[in-house]
């Protein structure tokens, strides 16, 4: 077993499942182990921690950055923290593994659910103001997000449902080393 912390960061489009899958995992692994297991809600994070930014590259980076800072700092310390931006710039992913490899270990989840799944879900109705030019930039319609090559696990929620994507990630976890 590892005694170093561990970073979860699933990445993915809006509608993709990252939220939902994040939500599960954490309790999925609350219950395995003794280690404490801090979930950084997106929501939560834009209200708190990221309070006053918007969706311009600028932002996007500063938001991700610092839902990485927070989370290389739970590792640091040996917890697990768990989180689910967006995150659509490679470089910034990239930026947080290289915040977080020297005091954990980095498992970069993602959430592949293609665009046409999640349009078609449109649970809160983002991507058709989206379409009709009433959401600027909004990702995979008018702002990019770039494939992370560097994953270390893929699950697609069009493919599978929520419980078979965690299995699939505790399996990872659980062959690594982690639980
Ligand atoms: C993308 C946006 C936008 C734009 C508001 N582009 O489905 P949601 O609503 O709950 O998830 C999306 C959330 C994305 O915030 P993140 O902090 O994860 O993004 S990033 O990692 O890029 O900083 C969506 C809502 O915010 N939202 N405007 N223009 N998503």
């Amino acid at each position: 077993r590892h005694e170093r912390g561990l970073v979860v960061m699933f990445t993915g489009l809006s509608g993709s499942g990252k939220s939902t899958l994040a939500r599960a995992l954490r309790e999925r692994i609350a219950g395995l182990s003794d280690r404490s297991v801090t979930l950084l809600d997106g929501d939560v994070v834009r209200q708190m921690l990221s309070a006053g930014l918007g969706f311009d590259r600028a932002s996007r980076e500063m938001n991700v950055r610092r839902i990485g800072y927070v989370a290389s700092e739970i590792a640091r310390h040996g917890g697990i923290a768990v989180c689910a931006p967006i995150a659509p710039y490679a470089s910034t992913r990239a930026a947080v593994r290289a915040m977080v490899e020297p005091v954990g270990d980095m498992v970069l989840v993602h959430v592949s659910t293609p665009l046409e799944e999640c349009e078609a879900r449109d649970l809160k109705g983002l991507y058709a103001k989206a379409r009709a030019g009433l959401v600027p930039g909004f990702t995979g319609v008018s702002d990019p997000y770039e494939e992370p090559l560097d994953a270390e696990v893929t699950v697609d929620t069009s493919q599978m449902d929520p419980d078979e994507a965690v299995a699939h990630v505790l399996g990872y976890l659980r062959v690594g080393g982690w639980l």
